[in-house]
């Protein structure tokens, strides 16, 4: 077995100018996995901790010197010199040496950096493709193929321009050839919404995403906009190419009610579940996320009741990819689809344990990204081996989210290939 020869961290920027942590694992056959940590804005309160230095003097606070501070140090410590063995064993020993429940002594994005980093290069021992590597160690014995792209066309809420609450406005190609072509379709609507923002002087920025942070007067507007623009591309919306919504509920719930500017007053939970009703028969979608906020349980299993039937509801902040969580749902049916993020966990075989369970349930899975991203590509093959059903990595446009969409093009390539 292969011994772990070096471990270590350094501090890189994301795609919003915020300091995350690269991890770099090198093995004593010489193959070594190199990991950047992503970063979310629209985080649930009950992910695992990021670990930030909080030093005004550097980055605004943000710099994550201490969590590479960890990694060089106390991590490396136990772990240089040593065989890895496997990765849950390494998963183990991590959460050992945290020891706390939400990795906030070592921080997330330290451990989650040492547990792809060492995932990264024992698959390279292994001479497998990453993706196989992580089909066998979810114990997935499926076909593997490239999950259906969730492309987030428009953006708001925290990830936009301030002008529209809802967080993400999907599109969902059908799959009725290959991935390439989702691809294809997706970047052919991107564009044509471009040129239809520009038609409605709806004067356009482009959000954390890549998606576009138009000037609408409504949310619903938004759903039209990409409606309008998968007829002109000539698919039928809601058939030939599908629609979702990441609502990201937390980030306009306050004192027990639901704000947004298509209502002229607060809405309580049952009123915004009609709405949602009504919005769902204008506007059918495939996937719906974040509906309500992360801790008002009881409506999301009448919520889900209500619309599961044509929909899948969709746990992001809800479920925060921990296993607690995913068993409540399970109980109180809250929800029959799942985002799944390592981040919010930590570690990859905590996050395999949740993939599994969560399939299990009957649920979809929807391997996601964060706002803030790196190029890592990690994400990608993650979700082909795990068998994810669904992708979200933004919009077909911009270096970090066109990265993890261009992976799966070279996967579905070597996928077609005999064995
Ligand atoms: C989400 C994510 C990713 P963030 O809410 O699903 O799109 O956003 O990374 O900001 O939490
Ligand atoms: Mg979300």
């Amino acid at each position: 077995m292969a011994k772990l020869t070096k471990l270590y961290a350094r501090e890189i920027l994301d795609s919003r100018a915020t300091p995350t942590i690269e991890v770099i694992a090198i093995l004593d056959t010489g193959e070594y996995g190199v990991a950047s940590i992503p970063s979310g804005s629209s985080t649930g309160s009950y992910e695992a901790v990021e670990l930030r230095d909080n030093d005004p003097n550097r980055y605004l606070g943000k710099g994550v010197l201490k969590a590479v501070k960890n990694v060089n140090q106390e991590i490396a410590a136990a772990l240089v010199g040593r065989d890895p063995q496997s990765v849950l064993q390494l998963d183990d020993q991590l959460i050992r040496l945290d020891g706390t429940p939400t990795k906030s002594r070592l921080g997330a994005n330290a451990v989650l950096g040492v547990s792809i980093a060492v995932t990264k290069a024992l698959a390279a021992a292994s001479k497998k493709p990453l993706y196989r590597y992580i089909a066998e160690l979810a114990q997935n014995t499926q076909p593997l193929t490239i999950p259906s792209p969730v492309f987030n066309m428009i953006n708001g809420g925290k990830h936009g321009a301030g002008n529209l609450d809802f967080q993400e406005f999907h599109v969902i190609p059908g799959r009725t050839g290959s991935y390439a072509q989702t691809l294809e379709t997706g970047a052919e609507i991107y564009q044509t919404i471009k040129k239809i923002l520009a038609r409605r002087g709806a004067i356009h920025s482009v959000g954390d995403e890549g998606g576009f942070a138009p000037n609408l007067f409504t949310n619903l507007d938004a759903l039209e906009v990409l409606s309008e623009s998968i007829t002109e591309c000539h698919h039928k919306p809601s058939v030939d190419v599908e629609l979702g919504l990441d609502v990201a509920s937390n980030t306009f719930f306050k004192d027990g009610k639901y704000t947004i500017k298509d209502r002229s007053s607060p809405m309580d939970a049952p009123e915004f579940i009609d709405y949602l009703r009504d919005l769902n028969s204008q506007y059918p979608l495939r996937l719906l996320e974040d509906p309500l906020s992360e801790d008002d349980w009881k409506n999301w299993s009448s919520l889900t009741a209500e619309l599961s039937r044509t929909t899948t509801i969709v746990g992001d902040d809800l479920i925060v990819t921990n296993k607690d969580k995913v068993a409540k749902a399970i109980a109180e049916k809250a929800c029959t689809g799942v985002i799944i993020k390592p981040n919010q966990i930590g570690t990859i075989s905590e996050t395999i344990a949740v993939v599994k369970q969560a399939r299990a349930a009957g649920w979809k899975i929807n391997v996601s990204h964060r706002s803030g991203e790196t190029n890592d590509t990690f994400i990608a093959d993650f979700a082909v081996g795990v068998g994810a059903d669904y992708a979200k990595f933004g919009a077909p446009a911009r270096g970090e989210r066109v990265a993890k969409y261009n992976r799966f093009l070279s996967i579905e390539v070597e996928l077609q290939q005999p064995a």
